[in-house]
C-alpha cells in the first residue's frame, strides 16, 4: 500500500530551540518511516521579516545541519532548501490570484508578528500563508506535522485547495494538520506565558539545540516559576508545568511517575535535574551535527539530491496548475 505524503517545513529566522525539536522535529525523524516524507527549510519564509544576508546563509546551513543530525535521512525523507526548487513561488503566485484578502486578514501570526515590524511590514509577511500553502499542496501532502501555532495557517491552506479545486477541477490534495497531543506549544522559560520562539529577543527564554550544558544549566535556573511549593502538572502554573512537560517530552514517563519523582523536591532540583535530561538529549544531536559538518561537501550533497527530488514532483504539479488556469 502506498504510504501517505507528510510534508513540513522550517524557518531559518534564528538558532533552533526545544520547541521546534519536541513540537516538530522530534515528530517527523519518528514518523519518517511510516509516511513519504518532504521536509524543507523554507528561506523565502524566513525574508517575510529583514534578515542580515551573511547571517540568513549560515543560518539556513545551520538549520539543514541540524535536520540531518536530528535524525532524518536522504533514504526515507526528501530534504531541501525551499528557494532551489522555484515551483514554490511561482505555486505561491498563481494562489496569491484565488485568495480573497479577507482570509488572510484573519490570521493571528500576521497579527502578532505585524505588531512587532509596526510600519515596516512588508507584503511578504502578509502573503506567508500562501507561500506556505504552495509549499504544502505541491507535493500532494496528506499531513503536515507542526506545533499549534501553525493549525490556522495549514486550514488556511486546505481551504485554499478547496477553493481551487472547486473552480478548476480536482488537482490538490487537501490537508490536515499533525499535532503533537503534548509538545505542541512549548513554552518560554523566562516567558511561560508566551511560546518559545528563535525571534524573541530575551535569549534566555529559550534553550537553543546547539546551547552548551552551561548555558543549558544557566538558563533553567533563570527560569520563572512561581510563589507555591508541590511540583504538579498543573495548567494554571505555566512555568512549572511547562518545565514538567519538557521533562516528560524528555523522558517519556508518565506524569504520574513524574510527579511522585518530584514529591518532596525543590523547585531547584527540579530545574537541576531538568538541565541534566536535556544536556544528555540533545548530546547525541550535537556530536552529529559537529560530525557532519565537519565533512568537507557532506551537507551539500545531501541538499542537492533533496532539491533535485522535490523539484521533479513539483515542477509535474505546477504543470497541472497552470494547464487547469488555462495559462498552457
Ligand atoms: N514553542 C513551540 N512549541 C512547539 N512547536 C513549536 N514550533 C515553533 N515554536 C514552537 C514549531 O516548529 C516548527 C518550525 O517553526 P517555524 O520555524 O516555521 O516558525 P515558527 O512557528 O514561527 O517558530 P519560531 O521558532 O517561533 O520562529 P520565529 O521566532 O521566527 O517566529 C513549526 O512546526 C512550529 O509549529
Amino acid at each position: 500500500m502506498d504510504k501517505k505524503r507528510v510534508f513540513s517545513g522550517i524557518q531559518a529566522t534564528g538558532s533552533l530551540h526545544l520547541g521546534n525539536y519536541l513540537g516538530a522535529i522530534k515528530n517527523w525523524v519518528k514518523m519518517q518511516e511510516q509516511f513519504d516524507n518532504y521536509f524543507c527549510v523554507v528561506d523565502l519564509h524566513t525574508i517575510t521579516v529583514p534578515q542580515d544576508p551573511e547571517v540568513l546563509r549560515n543560518n539556513i546551513r545551520e538549520v539543514a545541519g541540524l535536520l540531518f543530525a536530528a535524525g532524518l535521512n536522504e533514504k526515507s525523507s526528501v530534504v531541501f532548501i525551499q528557494s532551489h526548487v522555484r515551483a514554490h513561488a511561482e505555486l505561491a503566485w498563481l494562489l496569491n490570484c484565488i485568495t480573497p484578502m479577507g482570509w488572510l486578514h484573519r490570521m493571528t501570526q500576521f497579527k502578532d508578528k505585524s505588531e512587532k515590524q509596526k510600519e515596516d511590514v512588508s507584503v511578504g509577511l502578509f502573503d506567508y500563508p500562501v507561500l506556505q500553502a504552495a509549499d504544502i499542496l505541491l507535493y500532494d501532502t496528506h499531513f503536515v506535522p507542526v506545533g499549534e501555532d501553525q493549525k490556522q495557517h495549514v486550514e488556511l491552506s486546505r481551504d485554499i485547495a478547496q477553493r481551487f479545486n472547486y473552480r478548476y477541477g480536482d488537482v490538490f490534495v487537501l490537508p490536515d494538520a499533525m499535532i503533537p497531543p503534548v509538545g505542541g506549544r512549548v513554552m518560554g522559560l523566562a516567558n511561560p506565558e508566551k511560546k518559545m520562539s528563535k525571534s524573541e529577543d530575551n535569549k534566555n527564554d529559550a534553550i537553543f539545540l546547539l546551547d552548551s550544558p552551561d548555558q543549558i544549566r544557566s538558563k533553567l535556573k533563570r527560569g520563572t516559576t512561581d510563589s507555591m511549593r508541590d511540583i504538579k502538572f498543573d495548567e494554571t502554573r505555566p512555568g512549572i508545568y511547562n518545565l514538567l512537560t519538557i521533562y516528560q517530552l524528555l523522558t517519556g514517563k508518565e506524569r504520574s511517575e513524574i510527579e511522585e519523582h518530584f514529591s518532596g523536591k525543590s523547585y531547584k532540583d527540579l530545574k537541576e535535574q531538568l538541565a541534566e535530561v536535556v544536556i544528555e538529549s540533545l548530546r547525541p544531536l550535537q556530536e552529529r551535527y559537529r560530525e557532519l559538518t565537519g565533512e568537507e561537501g557532506y551537507l551539500d550533497e545531501m541538499l542537492s539530491i533533496g532539491a533535485e527530488k522535490a523539484d521533479a514532483r513539483a515542477e509535474e504539479k505546477l504543470r497541472q496548475v497552470y494547464k487547469k488556469i488555462g495559462l498552457r
